[in-house]
């Protein structure tokens, strides 16, 4: 990871001063770099020891970067990793146009790999996140919302970037299709049980630990599934509370929809439906040879569903 940070530093450089200081501020920012984590696990668990695996994992990590830059300004937040989010401290316009700058470099470096396989991959991968950006837009406000519906815009916002990160140290590996397919059904089951506690922690987290603001779902009305199954299961007073909070995007009430959601048994319901996700996403890797890498990954199923932050 030490070696993922220099090539991070490295192709983060542009000549324009504003570029610098914003990307600088949000990568320095930290995160858990949980994606070009996952490049390197899988390359190395199937035996692949080449540079191209760090140049890789930085890709993902950009790409995840851009996802965020965007993400801020789309959904007005103002924390990001427990500081002022970019779009709260250099303005929207900025931070659009530098999550376009780190986006394309994403695809200089994929470039340089030489290796068309690459390319496919990341290529599918960021126009399926966009598709579930949109297919969320189209979600927000709707209290009516199938569960399904909300399963398929996590796999698509959060899940393909997981899938494709999974998939990649495969690619680089050159390993068997079935081995490639078990890597990225991983990644695929990993991203949705990490995207399940994202809903869950916005619900019952801290802001402190979390270094975002919790409630930041409700106030855009978004119907994630801790609210879904608060509706199925609350009385008819519950239900209507909850609805006309998804409709108004309304946080006025939020102490009290938390307690409907905590009651219910919504949030204990969503942590099962990600500690299955994550059992789908260990059983995958039955495909790989034993070793430390292999231990690795099976211990982030745990740690993904687990997590405060
Ligand atoms: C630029 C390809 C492209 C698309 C733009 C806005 C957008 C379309 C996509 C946003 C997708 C998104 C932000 C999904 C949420 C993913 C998620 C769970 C983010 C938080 O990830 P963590 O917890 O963050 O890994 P850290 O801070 O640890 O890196």
């Amino acid at each position: 990871m030490k070696e993922v940070d220099a090539v991070i530093r490295l192709r983060l450089a542009s000549s324009v001063a504003l570029i610098d200081q914003i990307s600088h501020y949000i990568i320095g920012a930290g995160g858990k770099r949980i994606r070009p984590l996952l490049v390197l696990l899988f390359s190395n668990a199937l035996g692949f020891r080449g540079a191209e695996r760090f140049e890789m994992a930085a890709t993902v990590e950009f790409i995840h970067t851009a996802t965020l830059l965007h993400d801020d300004v789309v959904d007005e937040s103002r924390l990001r990793r427990g500081l002022e989010t970019a779009n709260a401290l250099f303005g929207n316009a900025a931070s659009v146009l530098v999550g376009d700058f780190v986006y394309s470099r994403a695809f200089q470096m994929m470039v340089s790999v030489n290796r068309m396989r690459v390319l496919e991959v990341l290529a599918d991968a960021t126009n399926v996140i966009a598709e579930g950006e949109v297919l969320q837009l189209m979600n927000m406000h709707d209290p009516d919302l199938a569960v399904a519906d909300y399963l398929r815009v996590i796999r698509f916002k959060t899940a393909k970037l997981f899938e494709a990160s999974a998939r990649l140290g495969a690619v680089l590996a050159e390993a068997s299709p079935q081995v490639e397919e078990a890597c990225a059904d991983y990644g695929r089951s990993l991203g949705t049980a990490f995207q399940l506690i994202d809903d869950v922690l916005d619900y019952e987290g801290s802001t402190v630990e979390l270094g975002k603001n919790v409630g930041d779902d409700l106030r855009e009305g978004k119907p994630t599934l801790p609210l879904l199954l608060a509706m199925e299961r609350g009385s008819a007073s519950e239900r209507s509370l909850i609805r006309h909070a998804i409709e108004q995007g309304e946080v006025a009430r939020l102490p009290e929809i938390v307690e409907i959601v905590k009651a219910t048994g919504a949030i204990g319901a969503t942590r099962e439906a990600a500690r299955t996700e994550a059992v789908i996403a260990g059983q995958c890797l039955d495909l790989l040879p034993p070793s430390a890498y292999r231990e690795a990954l099976l211990e982030l199923c745990t740690r993904s569903v687990e997590r405060s932050a």
